[in-house]
């Protein structure tokens, strides 16, 4: 398994409430991820914290890490707080469009394997604020023209429930993967985030399953939460067999991409959070690792559900 960080964590982040950490620049931030036992990449903002491409590929390279994915940035200017790729003011749009490009661009100069791309803005608070149909047909079109520039370099969307708007248009995998139909580009996938399909009350293992039998492409974010907001706490810190059975199906389906720690340390020690979240993730794999998956697959197709059930006491809480 690959391990890799979101950056953007490893710095000051703030919420409604409070500001946790210091602010750090980009050469910190790595030597952070070093300090990190089994963490070998990074995903970076785009155009946040991502500097001039060939500083930070000859950055990169000097810290010995790998690029797991550009994250494009559409929802921070003020332009975009109401909403991105789906508003009616066209200028708006395109603007968010060539960000996407630019990100892009980006990713191919310093060699990242794809771009993702979370429209949290995209959605809405009230009741008769959007016009649903011209709202979604807007984003496909939008995310159909990101999808056609240079191709080569995949474009991940990322789903979520809520937040910033009450209603995000993108919620769901499963209205992801209808999406993703509309825009007919191959060169495309889904950022599956372990939290946000917790708050859309998804079961992550079945979303890999369901974009395994629809041939869309994935990449994973791990973190935990309580099922009611996106706390993006350590991985299994509340729901452990949920995250086996994710990686049981990562495995199965032969993931190879890295697995992205979007969580966010907020009041603890940087460091020793991001520590214990891979150690956690490696801990998990590991017994996966170990499982025999035919056997249980196998047992899933006789209907042998105590079987199981003695085989998940037994070799997965080890009780
Ligand atoms: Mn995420």
């Amino acid at each position: 398994m690959k391990q890799s960080i979101i950056t953007a964590f490893l710095s000051k982040t703030q919420d409604r409430f409070s500001e946790y950490q210091e602010p750090i620049g980009l050469r910190e931030r790595l030597e952070i991820v070093k300090r990190i036992d089994g963490v070998t990449g990074v995903e970076i903002v785009y155009p946040y914290e991502t500097e001039e491409a060939s500083q930070t590929k000859a950055l990169m390279q000097e810290m010995g890490l790998e690029f797991a994915a550009v994250n494009a940035n559409i929802k921070k200017e003020t332009k975009w707080v109401p909403g991105a790729l789906s508003r009616p003011k066209e200028n708006l749009r395109k603007e968010a469009v060539q960000l996407i490009k630019d990100a892009k661009d980006y990713a191919i100069a310093v060699g990242a394997p794809l771009v993702t791309c979370c429209p949290l803005s995209d959605g809405f608070d009230n009741l008769f604020q959007v016009d649903y149909q011209k709202a979604w047909k807007y984003m496909i079109d939008a995310v159909a023209e990101a999808t056609d520039y240079k191709p080569e370099m995949p474009l991940f969307i990322e789903y979520k429930i809520n937040e910033t708007r009450v209603n995000c248009h993108l919620d769901t995998c499963a209205k992801t993967i209808v999406f993703l139909k509309e825009v007919q580009n191959p060169a495309t996938g889904i950022t599956i985030d372990f939290g946000h399909s917790l708050l859309a009350k998804e079961n992550p293992a079945q979303v890999l399953a369901l974009c395994e039998q629809s041939n869309v492409d994935y990449y994973l974010h791990t973190n935990d939460n309580d099922w009611n907001f996106d706390w993006d706490l350590i991985g299994a810190s509340r729901n452990f067999l949920h995250t086996v059975e994710f990686f049981f199906y990562a495995k199965e389906f032969g993931y190879d991409r890295f697995f992205t720690a979007d969580a966010s340390p907020r009041i603890f020690d940087m460091v020793v959070f991001f520590r214990e979240h891979a150690e956690m993730n490696r801990a998990i794999w590991n017994i996966v690792e170990k499982l025999d998956r035919k056997k249980y697959r196998q047992l899933m197709h006789e209907e042998k559900h105590m079987d199981l059930m003695e085989l998940v006491r037994k070799e997965i809480y080890r009780l």
